[in-house]
C-alpha cells in the first residue's frame, strides 16, 4: 500500500517514518501484546471483544496501555480513515516500551502503542473450495502453567516454529498439540471437528487462544441448533471426523480436508462447514462498529 499511515504513540506517521527503538522491550524480549482485527465494508467486526481481549492480555502481563479503550477505538478509526480503508486488517500492538539491555520492565517508562491498518492477505480462494491440508507439528503449544496461550503476547516463536514445520512438509498450517498430546489449535487459528451433526472444539483449558471467530462460530452454530461440545480431542479424533475446519480473524472459516496424510471423510468440504461459512459471511457484513471514511 502506498502512502500508508501508521498510528504510532498518538501520531499518524508515514510508513517509512514509523520506527521503534532497538531498545524497545517488545523487540528485545517479546514483551508486549497484540490484536488482529478485521473491518468489512466500513464495519469493525467484534471490536469490543478484541479490545477486551487486548486489555485482558495487557493486564495479565502487568502492562499499562496509556489509552482508555474508548481512546484506542478512536485511534483505530482515525487510522482506517487516514488510509481510506473500508475493508481492512487492523493490527494493534502494545509493547513494554523503550528500556535498557536488561529484563527489568521498570526501566521502561511508557508503553509503545501502534496501529497498522492494511489490506488483508487471505488464503487463496480455491482452498475454501478444496480445503486445507494440515500436518501435526512436533513443536507443542505453550503450556497454560508457563505462558498461557490465552494471552495474545508478542511471544509467537513456538507457533512460528510449527509454521516452519508445516511449510517444510508442504502444508500451509500445522496442528499444535498441548504438552499432554491433546489437540490445542493451529498456529494462528482455532480448530473444529464435525461428528454426527455436532461440533466439537478443544476447551480453553486445553491451552488455546480463545478466538473471537471461534466464539462467533459457536454462537452461530447454536443459533442454527447445531450442538456444540467443548472437549479434549486427539489427532485420531480429527482423522475420524466427518468435517474439520479452522477459524480465525484472517482465515474466517476454512475447511480442512486432509490431516497428516489422512483424508477427512471423502475429502470434500462438508455441509455444516458450508452452512457456517455462509452464516459467518452474513454476520460480518451486518454486524460491527460502523465508521464513515
Ligand atoms: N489461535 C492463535 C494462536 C491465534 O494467534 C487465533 C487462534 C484465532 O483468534 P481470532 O480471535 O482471530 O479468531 C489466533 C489469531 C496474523 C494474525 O496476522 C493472527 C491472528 C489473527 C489475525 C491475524 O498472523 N491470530
Amino acid at each position: 500500500m502506498e502512502n500508508m499511515k501508521i498510528w504510532l504513540n498518538g501520531k499518524l506517521v508515514p510508513k517509512e517514518g514509523a520506527r521503534v527503538s532497538v531498545f524497545d522491550h517488545g523487540l528485545l524480549y517479546g514483551d508486549g501484546v497484540f490484536e488482529g482485527i478485521r473491518s468489512y465494508n466500513g464495519r469493525i467486526f467484534k471490536l469490543t471483544e478484541h479490545l477486551e481481549r487486548l486489555y485482558r492480555s495487557a493486564k495479565s502481563i502487568i502492562l499499562k496501555i496509556p489509552l482508555s479503550s474508548g481512546e484506542l477505538e478512536e485511534a483505530i478509526i482515525k487510522t482506517l480513515r487516514a488510509n481510506n480503508l473500508k475493508d481492512a486488517y487492523i493490527r494493534v500492538v502494545a509493547t513494554r516500551g523503550v528500556g535498557d539491555l536488561g529484563l527489568d520492565p521498570a526501566k521502561c517508562s511508557s508503553a509503545t502503542v501502534f496501529i497498522i491498518a492494511s489490506k488483508i492477505q487471505l488464503y487463496p480462494e480455491e482452498l475454501y473450495e478444496k480445503g486445507l491440508s494440515l500436518i501435526t507439528a512436533f513443536t507443542r503449544r505453550n503450556d497454560i502453567k508457563t505462558l498461557n496461550p490465552a494471552v495474545k503476547s508478542l511471544n509467537y516463536l513456538n507457533n512460528i516454529l510449527a509454521k516452519i514445520e508445516a511449510t517444510n512438509a508442504g502444508a500451509l498450517e500445522a496442528i499444535m498439540l498441548n504438552k499432554d498430546g491433546y489437540v490445542a489449535e493451529c498456529t494462528g487459528d482455532n480448530i473444529f471437528m464435525v461428528k454426527e451433526e455436532a461440533l466439537q472444539t478443544p476447551p480453553a483449558s486445553a491451552g488455546i487462544l480463545e478466538g473471537i471467530t471461534r466464539n462467533s462460530v459457536i454462537e452461530l452454530a447454536q443459533s442454527f441448533k447445531i450442538p456444540v461440545k467443548e472437549n479434549l480431542l486427539t489427532r485420531d479424533d480429527l482423522y475420524g471426523g466427518d468435517e474439520v475446519f479452522l477459524t480465525g480473524t484472517a482465515a474466517e472459516i476454512i475447511p480442512v480436508t486432509r490431516i497428516d496424510g489422512r483424508i477427512i471423510k471423502e475429502g470434500k468440504v462438508g455441509p455444516l462447514t458450508q452452512k457456517l461459512r455462509a452464516g459467518f459471511k452474513k454476520l460480518v457484513t451486518c454486524e460491527g462498529r460502523e465508521y464513515a471514511l
